[in-house]
């Protein structure tokens, strides 16, 4: 009985144990197989946004749509707009500067790799133009043609992209859009004629956010025709980070001499990818050009911090005081005021340890006040041919197979980023909306055409006419921009935050019925980004 008993409880017990364990396996069977399911569809997901986000082998970004390899170019020709299918089809070859003209600069760049030093402690491998980074800063004169001949002796390819300069479409330097890259060993040759003077600057094209960041950057100066101010003293300036902060690869103190009564002129270019804050002790100073551009009638400031943004330049000018010299200073990340780096104008004698370092809170520059309005300048009442409004954000995403933050125009990342169709002649409005915090700052910059900023926030600016080719909209801001569409072709507008740039922010403005017989993607290794 006992035995039966405990066989009976045995049995039951085994009984029981057994079902027990059977459902223990039918439920970790079950939740294993959940968790397949869930594992998979998450892979799917994932695998379906890292393929789908991946850029397509081939994207032509010309807009004539007869071509019998339309691939994305067909999602455009269908947008609507009718006049891209009709009418004769413009070879990019075509829109070039002449083959000569009677006062020619020429200048020969060749990309090569170099050790750099910016000080004690500091240095890096870079990729640069003619061995230094920035690269040598180029003058020309003001209607002159300016031929540059790229030599690649590099192991990647490169492109070379006149920053803010209206060059020929055919001279643009974008990868996979106006040219393929130059393959290590060859060579390619730009022309354009300067038709502005100003402050502008070049740089890689292909892989940009790379290649400019490893030091493929340098400044171009166009003298004016008719001068209209004198400066004794002019000097470009780019502030580039590599493992710290430099004014022109220094990371001390870069001396500039100037005497007691003289003019300077320091062009201020942000190479970086996020803003600069910047500020010049000693003297009252005026910010006479953005972007190249001359503001009308710039009055003294003293005491005040400019933010420089990715890709912006800002000509500062002053004059030098009796005694005593000026000095440039930037501010750290926090927004303190720092000697190191630091640009002193004056006596070579001359040291930081007199100058006093201003507090973080001085006032900001702000062009929205700033000089005197013209006559005649485009307004908000102007006529436009047609208004955009861009949004601008950020979220966490794919982006060419890449997890991470995706940067968007209109929700979209590049290459599904919507197109802008303008015709010869007309004049674009655009509105920037930065509605996503999460991105920070997006400097826009356009290709071959000049914003004319009409409007901060939905004030129209009161002062001078300001004129950029990048336009930093901060996070909750908005600006209104115009431009004439008075050079066709093929241009990319884009985010100058090339991390940005590189993940997602871009998008193409494009004249009708132009050919190119450049793709971006894997077949041609162009990405311009
Ligand atoms: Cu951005």
């Amino acid at each position: 009985m006992k035995k039966i008993d405990r066989s009976g409880q045995t049995d039951e017990m085994t009984t029981q144990g057994i079902g027990k364990k059977k459902k223990s396996k039918k439920f970790f069977r079950r939740t294993l197989l959940g968790l397949l399911i869930v594992l998979v569809a998450a892979g799917s997901v994932i695998g379906l946004g890292m393929w789908t986000s991946r850029y397509p082998d081939k994207m032509n970004m010309g807009t004539n749509c007869n071509m019998s390899d339309m691939g994305y170019m067909a999602n455009m020709c269908q947008m609507g707009n009718t006049s891209v299918s009709s009418g004769p089809v413009i070879p990019i070859a075509k829109l070039q500067a002449p083959q000569t003209a009677e006062h020619v600069d020429a200048f020969t760049l060749t990309a090569e790799p170099a050790h750099l030093s910016f000080g004690p402690g500091h240095s890096a491998d870079a990729w640069t133009f003619n061995g230094t980074s920035p690269g040598p800063t180029l003058h020309a004169r003001q209607g002159d043609l300016i031929t540059v001949h790229l030599v690649n002796h590099l192991s990647v390819g490169v492109t070379i992209h006149w920053h803010g300069v209206a060059v020929p479409n055919s001279a643009d330097g974008v990868a996979g859009v106006t040219q393929d890259a130059v393959k290590p060993g060859q060579t390619y040759t730009y022309r354009f004629v300067a038709k502005d003077a100003g402050t502008y600057w070049y740089h890689s094209h292909q892989e940009s956010f790379e290649e400019t960041g490893k030091g493929l950057f340098g400044l171009l100066v166009v003298d004016p025709a008719k001068p209209t101010t004198h400066d004794d003293v002019d000097v470009a300036l780019a502030l580039h980070s590599w493992d710290v902060l430099t004014f022109n690869a220094l990371a001390g103190t870069l001396h500039i001499s100037a005497r007691p009564g003289q003019w300077v002129r320091l062009r201020l270019l942000n190479t970086d990818n996020y803003a600069h804050l910047l500020t010049l002790v000693g003297a009252p100073f005026m910010v006479a050009a953005l972007d190249g551009h001359d503001l009308n009638q710039p009055t003294p400031l003293t005491g005040t911090s400019i933010s420089i943004d990715a890709a912006q330049r800002y000509d500062l000018r002053f004059r030098m005081p009796e005694h005593g010299s000026i000095a440039l200073l930037a501010a750290n990340d926090n927004g303190q005021y720092q000697k190191t780096p630091a640009v002193m104008v004056g006596q070579s004698s001359d040291s930081l340890a007199s100058i006093v370092v201003p507090t973080a809170h001085q006032k900001m520059f702000d062009f929205a006040f700033y000089g005197q309005p013209q006559q005649g300048t485009v307004n908000l009442q102007s006529h436009f041919d047609a208004t955009y409004t861009i949004s601008l954000g950020a979220m966490f995403g794919f982006s060419n197979g890449r997890p991470g933050p995706v940067f968007t125009l209109d929700g979209k990342s590049f290459p599904d980023t919507p197109t802008i169709v303008v015709r010869p002649g007309q004049l674009i409005r655009l509105r920037f909306v930065n509605d996503s915090p999460l991105g920070g700052d997006h400097p826009m910059h356009i290709h071959g055409h000049t914003f004319i900023v009409l409007a901060k926030n939905g004030h129209a600016l009161t002062g001078s006419p300001v004129y950029q080719d990048t336009v930093a909209v901060g996070p909750h801001e908005t600006y209104d921009v115009a431009f004439y569409a008075n050079n066709p072709g093929l241009w990319m507008l884009h985010c100058h935050n090339l991390f940005h740039a590189n993940h997602g922010m871009d998008m193409m403005v494009v004249y009708p019925n132009i050919s190119t017989p450049y793709t971006i993607g894997y077949a041609s290794g162009n990405f311009p980004d």
